[in-house]
């Protein structure tokens, strides 16, 4: 593999868009004020603080809930175009239900943050599902019980009718396979529920439901009046051949099936990649079930989510290695795929967090995968960035942000990859999950000792912010 530490020098092309991103548990806080009730992040890390590595949790967090009008200002310092934001489920519907009552307070808070936004010219892009579902909701099985569609796009209805006169960019889900596989099938996040095998694919067939009729509800309603546009987005690593056998490549292409291609080939396709399809019917059928563990969509529903895409938001960090396994002992999503993921000891590691390897190539291969699979769809990179400690030299993550861009700028201008926009993770240090508030993806530096919690921009905002000023790697 061909490393190169020549930066591109390209310019990013006019329409091209530039963006900073957050989510609502992660730097909210004011996480009982004003009507709001508990999240299953909040009911989790209350009953048991151990889940997290330094018992953190997003009670205060930021503090943007009070802190929101200091936020708006380091985002217009930065320049960027528009801001990713998500919202918080429990402030607008406490219950969670459909048609239960609405949270004016919640609902006040969102308006001064869009309307502060537009003040200073930034773009508000909301992400109406960051993985705060209301605890309320998981009481009755969460994403696992098929009555959370109707839930669900109540409230993104509702987020369409009081914001869509000035929100023109939302995002359904971020990320499902983290929602589904890490929440429902294994304990990487809420609701830890460690289902292997079932769980979720169960959550991700009535999250990719929801997403579609959410989609088709803002297409016959709301799109000819407001005019914006509905995306989902899925996180997705490069899977590299872990050698060059045949079956290295297999594996690598089925990884990028079952880890993508689960929420991706429904959405653009239509159905479930065949793959996946064939295979866990396959096991399924030797494990002795006697239907497969992979729900099945009818006609209708396939139709309903094909083509349920304004663009494609893609959050991505890292690369992995990919060969063939047969380890199994109890069903899992692992076995199914039939994929052992390595990583290369040569790659630059974050200290923070230990999924997170610096391989700037890997974006531009994803980006290739993606146009030759889905026929080159709109792509917006809505996750992007790097895991540090404390300290405002960050060189690390300085170099990570050149050479990521460097390699999406190859992307757009030597393999015309139809990329729209990038976005970094994140404006703030925030409260990283299981990680706690020990690994710092911000381009600020957010003190959690300070009740103040003071913001300091760090080496990396001045050169995201000379890259976007510039229009060019500098
Ligand atoms: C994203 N992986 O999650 C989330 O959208 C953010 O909330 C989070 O803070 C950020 O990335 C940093 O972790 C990820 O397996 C989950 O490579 C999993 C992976 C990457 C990102």
């Amino acid at each position: 593999q061909l490393v190169s530490t020549e930066l591109s020098s390209y310019n990013f092309p006019e329409n091209f868009v530039f963006g900073v991103a957050t989510a609502a548990y992660q730097i909210e806080g004011a996480f009982n004020e004003d009507g709001k009730t508990d999240s299953i992040w909040d009911y989790n890390l209350h009953k048991k603080p151990d889940w997290v590595i330094d018992q953190g949790n997003g009670d205060v967090a930021c503090d943007s809930y009070h802190k929101w009008e200091e936020d708006i200002q380091l985002i217009a310092n930065l320049g960027v175009d528009f801001y990713r934001f998500s919202i918080a489920w429990t402030r607008i519907f406490p219950s969670g239900y459909a048609g239960s009552k609405i949270n004016d307070a919640g609902v006040i808070y969102y308006n001064k943050l869009i309307d502060g936004l537009l003040a200073k010219g930034i773009t508000p892009m909301v992400t109406i599902y960051h993985w705060d579902l209301p605890q309320n909701l998981q009481r009755n099985g969460g994403w696992m019980n098929e009555t959370i569609v109707d839930n669900y796009v109540f409230y993104a209805r509702t987020l369409f009718e009081l914001y869509g006169d000035r929100v023109k960019h939302w995002i359904t889900f971020n990320e499902p396979f983290q929602i589904c596989e890490s929440g429902y099938s294994e304990t990487d996040l809420a609701p830890f529920l460690n289902d292997s095998g079932v769980g979720g694919y169960i959550c991700a067939h009535n999250l990719l439901i929801s997403h579609g009729r959410a989609y088709r509800e803002y297409e016959r309603t709301f799109k000819q009046n407001q005019g914006g546009k509905v995306a989902i987005t899925a996180h997705s690593f490069w899977f590299e051949p872990q050698g060059e056998s045949d079956s290295d490549r297999a594996a690598a292409e089925r990884a990028m099936q079952f880890w993508y291609g689960w929420f991706m080939h429904p959405v653009i396709k239509g159905n479930y990649p065949p793959i996946m399809i064939e295979r866990i019917d396959e096991i399924s059928q030797k494990e002795g079930f006697q239907k497969s563990r992979l729900p099945k969509f009818t006609e209708g529903q396939i139709e309903m989510i094909r083509g349920s895409f304004d663009f494609i938001g893609v959050n991505h960090y890292t690369t992995a290695l990919a060969s063939i396994s047969n380890n199994f002992n109890e069903p899992s999503f692992y076995f199914d795929g039939g994929v052992n993921r390595t990583e290369d000891s040569n790659w630059v590691k974050s200290s923070t967090s230990t999924w997170l390897n610096k391989v700037p190539w890997g974006l531009r291969k994803l980006l290739n995968w993606i146009k030759q699979e889905y026929n080159n769809p709109p792509v917006l990179i809505t996750e992007n960035g790097w895991s540090s400690s404390t300290g405002l030299e960050d060189s690390r993550r300085v170099s990570y942000l050149n050479e990521y861009l460097s390699e999406l700028l190859k992307a757009i201008h030597e393999d015309e990859c139809n990329v729209i926009g990038y976005t970094h993770w994140s404006l703030l240090d925030n409260f990283e999950w299981l990680k706690g508030y020990t690994a710092r993806f911000g381009l600020v530096e957010v003190d959690f000792n300070n009740p103040d919690r003071t913001r300091t921009p760090r080496k990396s905002y001045g050169v995201y912010q000379k890259i976007i000023s510039s229009r060019k790697i500098n």
